[in-house]
């Protein structure tokens, strides 16, 4: 017996050895090549996906082309080269031209007679080339957003990686569901610098969101240039919640932000916060005030002290001052004139006031959004209401024939914590943690209003408590993606054990785009946080 333990022994040191042998020697594993499309972590989900169970690999022979030789449309092709080419080194080119390509490339057409909508997009994939086809441009935006996802996580990554660059075969037909789609970001409470907006728009543009909304005046800062009344943004964009130093945008740094969001399919919609939310416009104007004294520029977080003194014509020529110069540099169709918690102002005199506002807008040709409680007013015709809080004015909204933006602040709100321990953000409406933030419908949520009145989604981040971008970002995602799905896909269609496993496997995805993300328990991320797989 002891002969054969020693043999045993032998011949497992022996197994031992070749065994290194061969992992050492073994070729590195390649990943595995994505061959089902249906089974891909598409955030929004798409309305239909056929897979065909093959795959196209990018190859350094690939180059996009797009139909005809429309600058859009090749704006758009270098848009997503310019996303592939950093992260593969395939130096794609953008060619335009009047057929579809031959074997190995993609192809970006416009087709008429689809039943696609302006924003709607169909997707071919197989192993021969990549065709995405659109109504509109927009369509074909959107469905590049689906492309950069059906790659693998590295492409988002801003260095060279390694290959191979393949997707998954078959075809995606998508259309949303609501014609709005975005987010808020309040650039008022804490100032964030041109760079930071347009990171801000490069992220909800991943996910296919269509607006974003710029809160660019409240008490605590002014944020826009405005050439009649210069003393708005000098002296009012001067500070910041915490008493930092602020700052605004100029006019011209405005329409680069427009411009930037243009390029992205987005919309802004720019709000000037009134009549309460105001102080720094009462800071720089001593005449905006009902006594004539100039108020203190504020530093705060407290809010609903401060009124525009809505009895005086002057109100009403700032009003029409500010409105007409941003109208003009906004393409847009929607100016935001606030209206929330003016606690200060009287309802009667609150009331002709946001009916008179109202018709400003309309005289710069442009349609009137405001918060909630402006539907305590009369609506005008292509007026907008953004529920935040009092259900009752949503439905009232409703009853005048208006339709509403849901962000409903125990849902949407993106400054509220995920829970008692997060870092930055406020509670007041709730803790949102992730699933909480994506468990919700906006045509069923309020009775009263259904989905035929819903203009849309905003998710909004209010910034009294962060002010650097990598904190927006950690209360932005993962929550962002989750809005961006409740906006397009259908109702039917989504549901959180679905799109939490889709969730998690964005998580290599945000790392590779270097976004600061809250690794949420509730979802199991396809890599640890800040360590790459
Ligand atoms: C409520 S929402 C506000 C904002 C605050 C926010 C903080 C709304 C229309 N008004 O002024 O920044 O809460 O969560």
């Amino acid at each position: 017996m002891p002969t054969l333990r020693i043999s045993n022994f032998g011949s497992a040191l022996l197994l031992l050895a070749v065994l290194t042998t061969f992992m050492a020697c073994a070729p590195k594993k390649s990943p595995p090549v994505p061959m089902d499309l249906a089974q891909e972590s598409i955030i929004p989900i798409p309305m239909s996906v056929k897979a065909t169970n093959s795959s196209f690999e990018l190859t350094s022979a690939t180059d996009i082309y797009v139909q005809g030789d429309s600058k859009e449309l090749l704006k758009i092709g270098q848009y997503l080269a310019d996303k592939l080419n950093p992260s593969t080194g395939l130096g794609i080119a953008v060619k335009s031209s009047s057929q579809a390509p031959g074997a190995g490339n993609i192809y970006l057409s416009l087709n008429k007679d689809g039943l696609l909508g302006n924003e709607g997009y169909s997707l071919d994939i197989t192993p021969e080339g990549v065709h995405l086809e659109a109504k509109s441009p927009a369509g074909l935006f959107m469905g590049v957003q689906t492309i950069r996802q059906l790659l693998p996580a590295e492409v988002e990554s801003s260095s060279k990686q390694e290959g191979p660059w393949r997707m998954a075969s078959g075809t995606i037909q998508d259309i949303p569901t609501y014609a709005v789609r975005g987010a808020m970001f309040d650039v008022a409470r804490h100032f964030f610098s041109v760079e930071d907006t347009k990171r801000f728009i490069d992220l909800i543009a991943a996910y296919k969101m269509n607006t974003m909304h710029l809160h660019l005046s409240d008490d605590q800062g002014w944020r826009i240039e405005i050439k009649s009344w210069p003393k708005l943004a000098e002296h009012g964009g001067k500070t910041q919640v915490g008493g930092g130093k602020g700052g605004y945008y100029t006019q011209e740094q405005y329409k680069d932000i427009v411009q930037y969001a243009l390029d992205r399919y987005i919309t802004i919609i720019p709000e000037i916060d009134m009549p309460g939310h105001t102080n720094a416009a009462l800071a720089a104007y001593p005449e905006l005030n009902c006594d004539g004294k100039a108020r203190e520029l504020y530093t705060g977080t407290e809010v609903g002290f401060s009124t525009l003194c809505t009895k005086n014509e002057i109100t009403y020529k700032f009003i029409d001052d500010v409105i007409r110069e941003l109208a003009a540099m906004t393409p847009g169709p929607f100016i935001h004139i606030g209206g929330d918690e003016s606690h200060v102002t009287k309802k009667e005199d609150y009331i002709p006031f946001v009916n008179r506002v109202q018709g400003i807008v309309l005289s710069h040709g442009k349609q009137a959004i405001g918060w909630d409680e402006i539907a305590l007013g009369t609506l005008k015709k292509g007026a907008f209401v953004q529920h935040w809080a009092d259900v009752d004015n949503a439905v009232n909204a409703v009853k005048q024939g208006s339709k509403v933006l849901m962000s409903p602040a125990r849902k949407a709100y993106m400054d509220m914590q995920y829970d008692s321990t997060t870092q930055w953000g406020l509670h007041w409406a709730a803790y949102i943690e992730v699933d909480s933030a994506y468990i919700w419908d906006p045509g069923t949520l309020v009775p009263g209003v259904a989905q035929k009145d819903v203009l849309g989604i905003e998710a909004p981040l209010w910034s009294e408590t962060v002010d650097q971008i990598e904190e927006v970002e950690y209360m932005v995602f993962p929550r962002l993606p989750g809005y961006a799905e409740i906006g397009w896909s259908a109702a039917s269609a989504r549901n959180w054990d679905g799109y939490k496993k889709r969730l998690g496997a964005h998580g290599p995805r945000f790392t590779a785009m270097g976004i600061n993300y809250y690794p949420s328990k509730l979802v199991d991320w396809k890599e640890e946080k800040g360590k790459k797989n």
